[in-house]
Formats: structure tokens, C-alpha cells, sequence
């Protein structure tokens, strides 16, 4: 069983740990082995539309309160020997309540549940209707479970899946009942080794009773765990629309739009007489005016077109941002038999790059954003509603008009709130700070772009990927390894174009010229020169030029920023005061002022959004704190500036219009340098 495998893979690890000259061949041979990577055939994914009512369907959510269980970190295996899944939970061990969807990190206030190293467990009950009992398929979903899920319906085995942050599902009709009560059990995994996504290293350590399990890692972020987006439950019919992928262009003058779709049905009725079906597309616009509709052919592959189209527009580059039309899809058996219902919201929009431009719908885009986490105070990296809103509140209150999903993919709603906002998102796997590059992680790597591809696709928000955060492409193989990542993905998605954020000096760098845009993260004033203000600006144009140099593509920022403990005031500015932030941000302006001037520079990304926890370590006081906005999403003083920053590009390169409380009222007085209203700008 994999499951066995997979612990024991860890448990060698922790001996590799334990015995010094184990540990030394071990390494020795890991390298070897690393240098051969083959670009292998991996599985792909099947299915996972979002899970939308309609006329066929109906959908019911798992969220709530679960029972929870945390096992014996010397012994991550016992429930599956002892059958914890087989009853009630509470009857093996005893239960604590534990909320769905959430990490279950911090929500005690206990030590050794926020640093569990294993597998911990859920469950709950829940009833499902007669009805579905009834001449349909039964689904169950998961929106993610980080790291590893392994998931059971009434004691019997459902699904098991390995990546953080992607979506998971499976038919559960056979193992339901119906009008009757239902259990469903949940082990999840948040050990991290050297063949996940990302990477990390468990170890033995002795403390003062004994000996004790690590989880580290190089990334910084915490590694919060469990089950951290919503689980549902919905029907279909027996034959349904599985999959559609969608892809959009623009006539020329942007006046006419083309939807191409493509569906995959699943069932019987396709497979005994596949001929025999078909499917009516409808297009809506906002009103609920239909202004396309086509029926399709028997391969359920085709087109429609939209006259006197409102394309999807990023926000503040048009009046009317994130233009999204619904797409109404009805599948059909022989004699007009409705088999199926499902809409799905579209974005019509056109991405174009050269090697020194990035277009939307045929103009230049130049990004001003973010990097971000998705991170909380007590639910760690729990789906949460309240604060997805009051995210992109602030987004758009600080006219930043993009944001990279550091270091993973984001929830499924919060790409759909982009599509809505025309926040355009940089789509970032969960491959972060990879440095080996072994065959198993080439797979994994490659399986966690398809997962998200998959998912992704349809979203007019996603303009790039981002298949990796500073690897360590100075190595070696990293040529080859990311040849092999990056080919993969373009042949999964050629309409989108491919980046990566590097950190390595461009000398260095073997990734890059596998890219079609090239990220840099750079620390200026921070980790290198701290304090130094004056060592800034000459620094990021230099830089940023030797990557344009090196690879003649288009060139962004997507890290610079400075940890600042908001209320700590020093002038002059010194590090970690608001100052601080303030001067490192403004030496950036004045070094992408420069640089946009020659057109290959196409944006700059703020570190961080928000403050965030990490890791316990002294670089670190309660957590990351170069977000723009404090953990509980108050803006620091940089991001008044950082606003007016935003607006001033959004009407000097989208002739926007920007906000009457832009500016703060000074003085009646004119001259150059005194800025009191918007019109200054
Ligand atoms: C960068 C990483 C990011 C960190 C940031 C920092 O990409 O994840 O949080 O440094 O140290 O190198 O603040």
C-alpha cells in the first residue's frame, strides 16, 4: 500500500538523520541519482469543475465543526493498524473539536498541536438525502488538505491525495447511504521530505526527554496544516459535463470575441452512444442578455462569438475591469433529452508577449502588485470570506492592479474574486526554495503544474505561471530540470506565458532562458546593504538590466521590502521602522521610473501584502513583517505612499482615474514639490 511506502520513506529519512555514516552515503548516492533526471509521463488530472448548482446538480457543503484527533508523532501509523477510520473516532481516541475549513495550527493553545510533525485526523457525520440515492452520481471534494490526505466514507476507503493547496475529488455514490447517516474519516500529513512539494527535512533530535521529530524547512512560511478549504458534497446525473476548458481571443479592433470550448462528458450514455450527444452553449452578458449560442457537434468542441464584446479589462486600465460574461452549457442525449446543466463564468480577453512586452487585449500591461500569503491570525491558512473581501478592498483602495499566489495556489474563490475584480494574477505552483533536483521531485513538480493548470485554466485573472520560487538555478541540472518543468507546462498551456521569481544572480542563473518573462527577487537595503538606503536604487537597475541582458525577455520585480514593526517610529529612517519601509520603497520608485523608460521593464511586486507568520527564528519577530498591511490587514505608513505610488502609474500608463482622498489637504500654496490633490499628479 502506498501509504506504508510513503511513511516508511520518512522513517529512512529519520535514520539517514540518526546514523552520521548512513547519513554521508546516503547523501553521496542522492546526488548521483539526482544528476539523472528523465522527463517522464505523469498522471493527469480528471474532472474537478467548481461545484455549482443548477438545474441537474445540487451541492451541500461538509464545513463545520469535526472531531479531531492528533496522532503520536513517534508513531504516525497507529491509526491506520489499530482501523481508526473503521468507527467513530471518539471511540479510539479522545476528540477535541476542530474547525472545518482551517488550520488546525493555532486553534488550541497547545504547543504541540501548532508544531505537530505526522498525521492528525478528522471526522464527522453527516446525512445525506433519500433522493440522491436516485439515478445520479454522488461527488466528494476537497478544496485542499495540506499535505497528504487519505480519506474514508463509512470505514471504506474514498481517496487519497498528496499536495497542499489543489483540489481532490471522487465519486462516493457507492459508498453512501441514503436517507441515512454517514461518517466520513480523514488522516492528513503535513511532513515535508526532500521529494515534496516543497521540499523540507525531518530529523531526530534529543531534547530534555529524549528524542524528539523536526520539520524543517527553507521557506518562510509557516507550515500550517489540515484541512484548509471547503468539502462538498454534490450530484450529478448519471452522464455529465466533466470538464470544459474554454480559451478566448479578441478581432483586432477588440470588437468581436470568440469563446472556443471544449467538454468532456463522463458516463454511460457517452460511452454506449457517444454520436448521440450534444451540447447547447448559451453566452449571457451581465444583464442576463443572451449574445451567443451555438449547439455543438458530436465532439462537443467548437465556438462562439460575441459581437460588440466588453472584454475582460484589468482593474484601473479600463472603466469597467474584470468583464465577465456567464457561459451556460446543456448537455443533451438523442430526442432533446436534458442530460446535464453547468455554467461557468468567462473572461474574454487576449495575452500577447514579445521579448519586451506583455499585452492584454493588444496594450502593454504594466503590473503593479504584490506578493502575498494566504495567512491568518488563528486560522492560519484557512479559507476565510471575511478577509478575502477585505483583501481585495485593499487592493483596490491601494490601485495595485496584480498578484503573484506566493508560494502556492491560492483558494478557488479567491480566483474567482480576482476574475470579478480584474486583479490579473501571477499563478504560482507550490515549488519554493527547490534545491535538489531529483526524479521524484521532477515528477511531483511537474504533477503540482498540471493540478494547477487544470484547475486554473478558465480564469481570464491568470495571465502568467509561475512555475517555481527561487530555486536554487545556479546548480547544474537546474538547467535541464526546469527545461523539462517549464516545456511541460507550455505544452499544458501555450496561451499563457511562463515565469519563474530567481534569486540567484543573473550570472548564475541556469533557469532563465526556459522562461518567457523573468522574475527577480531582491533584497536591497535588507539582506544585502542593510540600512544602507543610498545603496538601493543604482543596484536594482543594474540588476535588473544584467537579466534583460542575459536573456533579452521581459524583466519584473516580483520581491524587494523591508520587515517593519508597525508603530515603530526612528528619523532618520532605521531599520524596521516605518520610515525604514517608507525610504526603501521610494528608492525602489525612483529606480522602476528608470527602468520603464527602456520598455522591457513591465512591473514591480511589493514583499509583502500583508505580515505573516513563519517559522520560529531570531530574524523573525512574530512572524515576517514586511507586509504593506499588518496581519490584521491595517495599512503601515508606506502604504499611503505605496497608494499614491499605484495611482499615479495607473494614470500615467492607463490614464485612470484616481481617488478624491489620494492626497491629504496641505497648503493653498502652488510650486513643484507641493502635492495636495490629485490633480498634482
Ligand atoms: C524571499 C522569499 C520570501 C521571503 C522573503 C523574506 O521568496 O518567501 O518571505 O524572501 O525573507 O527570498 O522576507
Amino acid at each position: 500500500m502506498h501509504l506504508t511506502i510513503n511513511l516508511k520513506c520518512r522513517k529512512f529519512e529519520i535514520w539517514a538523520f540518526s546514523l552520521s555514516s548512513l547519513f554521508l552515503v546516503c547523501y553521496i548516492l542522492k546526488f548521483t541519482l539526482a544528476l539523472i533526471i528523465l522527463n517522464k509521463e505523469i498522471e493527469t488530472s480528471r474532472g474537478m469543475l467548481y461545484p455549482r448548482e443548477s438545474e441537474t446538480r445540487e451541492v451541500r457543503t461538509l464545513d463545520g465543526i469535526w472531531n479531531f484527533v492528533r496522532s503520536d508523532e513517534t508513531n504516525p501509523t497507529q491509526g491506520i493498524r489499530d482501523g481508526w477510520f473503521k468507527d467513530d473516532l471518539s471511540k479510539s481516541m479522545p476528540t477535541i473539536p476542530m474547525p472545518v475549513p482551517a488550520s488546525y495550527n493555532d486553534i488550541t493553545t497547545e504547543q504541540t498541536l501548532r508544531d505537530h510533525v505526522g498525521t492528525v485526523w478528522y471526522d464527522r457525520k453527516f446525512f445525506v438525502p433519500r433522493s440522491w440515492g436516485q439515478d445520479q452520481r454522488v461527488w466528494l471534494r476537497f478544496g485542499s488538505v495540506h499535505y497528504e490526505a487519505y480519506v474514508w466514507i463509512n470505514g471504506r476507503s474514498a481517496v487519497k491525495h498528496e499536495m497542499g493547496h489543489l483540489p481532490f475529488e471522487t465519486e462516493v455514490t457507492h459508498l453512501l447511504k441514503y436517507g441515512a447517516e454517514n461518517r466520513i474519516t480523514v488522516m492528513c500529513d503535513n511532513a515535508l521530505i526532500q521529494t515534496t512539494v516543497p521540499q523540507g527535512k525531518i530529523s531526530e533530535v534529543a531534547n530534555d526527554e529524549g528524542v524528539t521529530i523536526i520539520q524543517s524547512y527553507t521557506f518562510d512560511f509557516f507550515n500550517y496544516a489540515g484541512i484548509h478549504r471547503s468539502v462538498h458534497l454534490y450530484t450529478t446525473p448519471k452522464t455529465f459535463i466533466e470538464e470544459v476548458e474554454v480559451k478566448t481571443n479578441l478581432s483586432q479592433n477588440n470588437s468581436v470575441g470568440t469563446v472556443d470550448y471544449s467538454i468532456t462528458v463522463n458516463g454511460t450514455a457517452a460511452n454506449e452512444a457517444e454520436n448521440t450527444l450534444l451540447a447547447r452553449l448559451q453566452i449571457y452578458n451581465r444583464e442576463g442578455v443572451q449574445v451567443a449560442n451555438v449547439t455543438s457537434d458530436s465532439k462537443l468542441v467548437g465556438s462562439l462569438q460575441v459581437d460588440n464584446v466588453k472584454p475582460w479589462w484589468p482593474y484601473l486600465m479600463h472603466s469597467d475591469p474584470g468583464y465577465l460574461y456567464e457561459l451556460e452549457i446543456r448537455l443533451y442525449a438523442a430526442k432533446e433529452q436534458l442530460l446535464d446543466v453547468y455554467r461557468l463564468k468567462v473572461g474574454i480577453r487576449t495575452l500577447s508577449w514579445t521579448n519586451t512586452t506583455f499585452l492584454i487585449n493588444g496594450k502593454p500591461i504594466y503590473f503593479r502588485g504584490f506578493g502575498r500569503h494566504e495567512d491568518a491570525d488563528v486560522r492560519g491558512r484557512g479559507l476565510d470570506n471575511a478577509l478575502m473581501a477585505r483583501d481585495f478592498n485593499l487592493l483596490k483602495w491601494i490601485g495595485a492592479n496584480a498578484y503573484r499566489t506566493s508560494h502556492y495556489p491560492y483558494s478557488e474563490e479567491s480566483m474567482q474574486f480576482a476574475d470579478q475584480h480584474g486583479i490579473m494574477i501571477i499563478d504560482e505552483c507550490p515549488s519554493v526554495d527547490t534545491e535538489n533536483f531529483n526524479q521524484v521531485l521532477l515528477d511531483r513538480h511537474k504533477s503540482s503544474l498540471e493540478q494547477l493548470v487544470h484547475r486554473d485554466r478558465n480564469h481570464p485573472s491568470v495571465v502568467m505561471w509561475s512555475i517555481a520560487n527561487e530555486p536554487r538555478t545556479g546548480q547544474v541540472n537546474a538547467d535541464t530540470y526546469f527545461q523539462f518543468v517549464a516545456n511541460y507546462t507550455r505544452s499544458l498551456d501555450s496561451t499563457r506565458p511562463i515565469t519563474a521569481a530567481i534569486a540567484v544572480p543573473s550570472n548564475d542563473d541556469k533557469a532563465g532562458r526556459h522562461l518567457d518573462i523573468i522574475s527577480f527577487n531582491r533584497y536591497n537595503a535588507w539582506y544585502s546593504n542593510t540600512g544602507r538606503l543610498d545603496m538601493v536604487t543604482q543596484r536594482v537597475i543594474s540588476e535588473a538590466t544584467g537579466w534583460n541582458k542575459k536573456y533579452d525577455k521581459p524583466v519584473l520585480m516580483s520581491e524587494y521590502g523591508a520587515d517593519t514593526l508597525e508603530g515603530l517610529h526612528l528619523q532618520p529612517a532605521f531599520v524596521w521602522s516605518e520610515e525604514f519601509q517608507t525610504e526603501v520603497f521610494s528608492r525602489h520608485f525612483k529606480a522602476f521610473d528608470a527602468l520603464r523608460r527602456q520598455k522591457w521593464f513591465i512591473g514591480e511586486f511589493v514583499w509583502n501584502f500583508a505580515d505573516f507568520k513563519t517559522a520560529q527564528t531570531y530574524t523573525r519577530v512574530g512572524g515576517n513583517k514586511k507586509g504593506v498591511f499588518t496581519r490584521a490587514r491595517q495599512p503601515k505608513a508606506a502604504a499611503h505612499l505605496l497608494r499614491q505610488r499605484y495611482f499615479a502609474l495607473g494614470r500615467e500608463v492607463d490614464q485612470c482615474n484616481v481617488p478624491n482622498d489620494l492626497f491629504t489637504y496641505i497648503a493653498d500654496v502652488g510650486g513643484s514639490n507641493v502635492k495636495h490633490d490629485s490633480a498634482d499628479l
